[in-house]
């Protein structure tokens, strides 16, 4: 089932998420709900914390279809950055809690991450550009942290003045 995705600024976007502490059926269920709410949207990632869940989960598939890759959908419950690469990426993000807003934000290029996938099991990869840049941007969701978070002030605020507005008009219809 499609859930429907917080727009910044919400409460709930700021919040420090909890960890899982065992998986059950209806943590499976909302994994693959939140796959297919980034499938639609679309989007390379997702967090629980922008369809309003304060758990520490989050799903990627940064596979690039258009070049002929095979779809690598992956759920990540209780991800951790073990270590990062001291050389650094520039890449232009987004969110889809911030519709149409981009921003050059620059992050460790290389991430060695552990999580528990929806098996149970534990897994640790390293990964390297724009799924390592992906993956670091969902983390921070969990710790209530927003890509626009790394902009200067006046860069943030203007965002932030733009997505008031963007909620305002989609109440009004
Ligand atoms: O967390 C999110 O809001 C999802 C976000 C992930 C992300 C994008 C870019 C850099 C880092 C993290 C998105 O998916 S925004 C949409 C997007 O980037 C995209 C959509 C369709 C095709 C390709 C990319
Ligand atoms: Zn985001």
């Amino acid at each position: 089932m499609k859930r429907n995705i917080l727009i910044h600024p919400d409460p709930r976007l700021k919040k420090l998420c909890e960890p899982v502490p065992d998986l059950s059926d209806d943590l499976r269920v909302l994994a693959d709900d939140m796959l297919e709410t980034m499938y639609d949207a679309p989007g390379i990632g997702l967090a629980a914390p922008q369809i309003g869940i304060l758990s520490r989960l989050i799903v990627l598939d940064c596979a690039k279809s258009d070049n002929g890759e095979e779809a690598r959908p992956l759920v990540m419950f209780n991800p951790r950055v073990l270590a990062s690469s001291d050389e650094r990426n520039v890449y232009e993000e987004g969110c889809l809690s911030i519709p149409d807003q981009y921003a050059d934000v620059e992050r460790p290029k290389l991430v060695d991450v552990e999580w528990m996938d929806a098996n149970g099991n534990a897994q640790r990869e390293e990964f390297d550009g724009l799924w390592a840049t992906c993956v670091q941007h969902e983390i921070d969701h969990l710790d209530g942290k927003l890509f626009i978070d790394y902009l200067k002030p006046l860069k943030r605020q203007l965002i932030t003045r733009k997505m008031v507005k963007f909620k305002r008009d989609r109440a009004r219809g």
